[in-house]
């Protein structure tokens, strides 16, 4: 039996176009889900993970597969539609699972021949089966996971040429952000899966550096933290030689032990959301505002450099809160922070966020012609309208604060500081440029979006009074 498993492109995505500057070699990811439920397949299934972002393959020249599993964020749903529809037609089932397809059922189920929504450990051996008997139904629902029981990831099967391999260590967020899917998809309840497992695992890796997927690596409580220790002595004492990186959010800071113990392991970065240049333009988007309200940033960001780790700050653009000069601000407090990386988003409504509720129920999402329009859902387009910010505002604020951010004195300046400190000053340099690389094509890209939106909004103010555009 023959199973094709598929990450789709999104071409619109900057981080698949490798060919176009190669520091965005740095930004490609394995996809883990794939390599997961590889895990999960039995031995008789012959495996061939296809990650589009490394290339899209000759799918026609390729043998013809017994089953075809695609995996899509949002932003993938409709090359994955396009994928199921060329499979289909050659009579191979194909099953979607992944966030789109839970959160947007009603529309997958349309395009293919099942569906598996949640997380898919639980059933997936039972789908490949119904696969082998003839009978795969409809609808699977994964619910949530045993974390204690997910066998490891398949880290043999993809080719080399990844900058990272990736690794999960928990799942679920109690934090509960109303822009973000995690808690929504992986629910609040905080899952640890049992350390002797992790360092199994991580043992397996090819790579030298990995991501470590985790939405919040050390958690929020006083048992999470006590566990993310004890995960880094273990890592500590396996000496796997891998450097790391992590998601986590600004509590990191707050112990020191923890720190020591995360660069014992060899932490050397993390990502960070801060989101809002003032902690008060969080208030009312869910649990992140409490950790970062009252609290010197830059002390904490500080803190974790002083452990020879990077810190790279994640920024939202088109919060209720955010005016005119949002760009300069979010650039200016990224520099006081002393982050060493800047990643900025606009403000995104995703499907089965509450967010999207709100912006659904007060008619503020204009990009809604659904499927096509998902391809826009990278957070690097403003899908949305925006408090108090026009198209034009809100891409000129974009491109502000990038601009500012990584103009070559500040990156120079930046990389000097790393040198001086002796913080990984190369990969600070390789991070920066890759951001910058992309600067240009961004702007090509929002002129080519606005024309789209231009027609959408010339067509929509036939019956409305209120436009998008300026
Ligand atoms: C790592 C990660 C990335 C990485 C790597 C992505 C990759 N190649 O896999 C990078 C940094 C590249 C990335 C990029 C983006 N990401 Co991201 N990412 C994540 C993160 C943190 C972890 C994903 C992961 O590996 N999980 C571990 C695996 C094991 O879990 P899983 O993917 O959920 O898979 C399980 C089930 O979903 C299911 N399943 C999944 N696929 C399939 C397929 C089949 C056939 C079946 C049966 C089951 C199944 O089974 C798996 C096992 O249970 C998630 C948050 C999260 N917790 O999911 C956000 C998340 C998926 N990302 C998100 C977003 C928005 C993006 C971006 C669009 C925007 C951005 N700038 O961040 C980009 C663009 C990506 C693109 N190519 O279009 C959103 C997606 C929301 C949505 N509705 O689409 C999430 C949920 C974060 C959030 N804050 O809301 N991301
Ligand atoms: S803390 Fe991070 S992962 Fe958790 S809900 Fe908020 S944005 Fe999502």
């Amino acid at each position: 039996m023959r199973l094709y498993l598929i990450n789709p492109s999104n071409p619109l995505v900057s981080i698949v176009k490798v060919k176009e500057s190669r520091w965005n070699r740095y930004r490609v990811w394995k996809p883990l889900s794939l390599m997961v439920l590889a895990g999960l397949t039995p031995a008789e299934w012959e495996i061939s993970i296809m990650d589009e972002n490394l290339g899209v393959p000759d799918y026609a020249a390729l043998p013809r597969p017994d089953l075809v599993g695609i995996t899509a964020f949002t932003s993938q749903a409709n090359r994955a539609y396009e994928l199921a529809g060329h499979f289909r037609r050659l009579g191979v089932p194909v099953v979607m699972g992944g966030i789109h397809a839970t959160m947007c059922l009603d529309e997958v189920l349309e395009r293919v021949d099942s569906v598996v929504t949640r997380e898919a450990d639980g059933v997936w051996p039972q789908v490949l089966d119904d696969v082998r008997q003839g009978r795969l139904k409809r609808r699977y629902e994964g619910g949530f996971a045993d974390i204690a029981r997910v066998p490891p990831a398949r880290h043999d099967l993809l080719a080399t040429g990844y900058a990272f391999g990736a690794i999960q260590t928990t799942r679920g967020c109690p934090l509960n952000c109303s822009f973000c899917s995690v808690t929504a998809f992986n629910g609040a309840h905080y899952r640890q899966r049992p350390i002797p497992d992790v360092v199994r695992e991580f043992q397996s890796i090819p790579e030298k550096r990995v991501l470590v997927v985790d939405d919040n690596l050390i958690g929020i409580r006083p048992e999470h933290i006590a566990r993310a220790k004890d995960l880094f002595r273990a890592l500590a004492r396996a000496n796997l030689r891998k450097e790391w990186i992590a998601q986590a959010t600004i509590n990191f800071a707050d112990d020191e032990e923890l720190l020591a113990l995360a660069a014992k392991a060899r932490c050397s970065g993390v990502f960070i959301g801060f989101e809002s240049p003032s902690p008060e333009g969080l208030r009312g988007y869910g649990g992140k505002f409490t950790l970062l309200k009252d609290r010197d940033i830059r002390a904490s960001v500080q803190r974790i450099q002083r452990h020879n780790i990077l810190v790279a700050g994640s920024f939202i653009i088109g919060l209720d809160a955010d005016e005119p000069g949002i760009g300069s601000r979010i650039a200016e407090m990224a520099g006081h922070y002393g982050v060493d990386h800047l990643n900025v988003l606009f403000l995104t409504p995703l499907p089965g966020t509450r967010l999207w509720d709100q912006m659904k129920s007060q008619g503020r999402i204009p990009l809604n012609v659904f499927p096509q329009d998902w391809k826009y859902y990278t957070l690097t387009y403003p899908v949305a309208r925006y408090e108090h910010l026009s198209l034009d505002d809100v891409i000129r604020e974009m491109t502000s604060c990038n601009e500012a951010f990584y103009s070559v004195p500040r990156i120079l300046h930046r990389v000097a500081g790393s040198f001086w400190h002796r913080r990984k000053p190369l990969i600070s340099l390789a991070g920066s440029l890759s951001y910058r690389g992309n600067l240009h094509r961004d702007s090509q890209a929002y002129a080519d979006f606005k024309r789209q939106v231009g027609r959408m909004d010339k067509q929509e103010s036939q019956h409305k009074t209120t436009g998008f555009m300026d």
